[in-house]
């Protein structure tokens, strides 16, 4: 008797700690719910998700600009039409956590504040503002002069926003920064355990696809030119996010390079192909050991951790010019969870009235995720993604595109789109 008794008080203290533990990450979870429950408005617009689940979002936000610091004297202005359309379509689906890419970094940080203060917290339409306590942000190779002649044109550009710099670049852009990326959260990130990729070497990967002429087979980039040549065409981020029940759940972002705008060497679309490639290795610790991060260290993720691989990846699974195994080595690693495909009945439509190259795709049109152009192609495909680690839990998934009769259709449009090319990927998981 006085065994069960002293187990039962253990139990019932066991069970006062572990409330305990858990209580900050709800009662942070609510704080920030206000709004989220505002009723279904049709397939995959995210209609809202309980504090069981913890909803994860990816957006190319086509927040980027022609000049440095124009993003950020954009949304100061607190009247960038594009900015508040993006941010209600953040409203509507209300991630807990969101990568946006195309959003033009800056060192300061400051249009990713500006667009928290000036757009996510406004509402929009009755919807609710949005406020995250928690962001990231940090440089992107686009648009940092490497010094080289990357694309083989006979000159190397270093004068930013110049007629072929952003193609000698580290990776394509016309200044430090644009096309960069930025993460909102409401749950805490773990700061001081952040990794980052952004000066990998590509000629450091094993294997690397890297490119040559196909006339004489010799090297598209000169050695020198590989000894300081960056595998990210943006940055690889693998950001600790403190989402579960103490766990932390590993936002992996990133941005390969659109398999395009290249010769017959076909260099973007070896290295769309192995930006993908890192991340397939980098989950597998028995492959990952040739990755350094920006700190030196090395390896790959700790073996079980979970992860949620979020972006704009550039690679559709059936359509469009890409490596034909780019996403395939995420999709069929064993190590993710690719069974929950995100749809919208909006793509599918989009697909059906717009014709062109989507007549001739084989994937689902109800999967795509950007509206590219038709005729000519490569029309409307599949290229962002929020792919979870085998073992987390799908709740929900969606893609928010409205068809046309929806009056949020507003929000996503057609060309020249008022928010995007592309669409906004969610995806509910357990929280653990
Ligand atoms: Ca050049
Ligand atoms: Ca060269
Ligand atoms: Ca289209
Ligand atoms: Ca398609």
């Amino acid at each position: 008797m006085r065994s069960t008794t002293r187990t039962l008080a253990l139990l019932t203290a066991l069970a006062t700690t572990l409330t305990l533990m858990t209580a900050p990450a709800a009662a942070e979870y609510r704080h920030g719910d206000h709004g989220h429950h505002h009723g279904g408005h049709g397939e995959g617009h995210g209609t809202g998700h309980g504090a069981a689940e913890i909803r994860f979002a990816t957006f190319n936000a086509s927040l980027n600009r022609a000049s440095a610091g124009e993003l950020a004297a954009d949304l100061a202005t607190g009247t960038d039409t594009q900015a508040h359309t993006v941010a209600e379509i953040i409203q509507r689906v209300r991630p807990d956590v969101l990568l946006l890419n195309e959003f033009d970094y800056d060192a300061r940080g400051r249009a990713a504040e500006l667009f928290q203060e000036k757009y996510l917290s406004v509402p929009h339409e009755g919807a609710a503002g949005i406020d995250y306590r928690y962001r990231y942000t940090a440089p992107s190779n686009t648009g940092i002069a490497s010094g080289f002649d990357l694309d083989n044109d006979g000159v190397a550009v270093t004068e930013p926003e110049t007629a072929g710099y952003g193609d000698d670049a580290f990776g394509f852009g016309a200044f430090p920064g644009q096309y960069g990326m930025v993460v909102y959260s409401r749950y805490p990130i773990a700061t001081d355990k952040v990794r980052t990729f952004q000066k990998f070497r590509w000629a450091d990967m094993p294997d690397a696809l890297l490119p040559t002429a196909p006339d004489t087979g010799e090297p598209f980039y000169s050695a020198a030119e590989l000894a300081r040549l960056r595998l990210s065409s943006k940055s690889h981020w693998d950001i600790p996010i403190r989402a579960g029940r103490g766990r932390s759940v590993h936002l992996l972002a990133s941005h390969p390079t659109p398999p395009s705008f290249d010769g017959p060497e076909q260099r973007n679309v070896k290295r769309n192909h192995d930006e993908i490639r890192f991340w397939a290795d980098y989950v597998r610790p028995w492959r990952a050991g040739y990755i350094y991060d920006d700190e030196g260290q090395r390896g790959g993720l700790h073996p079980g951790a979970a992860f949620v691989v979020a972006g704009d990846l550039n690679a559709d699974p059936n359509d469009g010019d890409g490596h034909p195994d780019a996403i395939a080595q995420l999709l069929d690693s064993r190590r993710v969870n690719s069974a929950v495909v995100p749809t919208s009945a909006g793509g599918a439509e989009a697909a059906q009235a717009q014709q062109g190259a989507n007549t001739d795709h084989t994937g689902a049109p109800a999967q795509d995720t950007a509206d590219f152009a038709d005729t000519p192609g490569p029309g409307n495909l599949r290229v962002d993604y929020v792919l979870p680690s085998r073992g987390l839990a799908v709740r929900d998934a969606g893609v928010f595109w409205p068809t046309s009769d929806d009056p949020l259709s507003r929000l996503t449009g057609s060309y020249p789109f008022p928010s995007s090319d592309h669409r906004l990927v969610w995806l509910d998981l357990h929280r653990r």
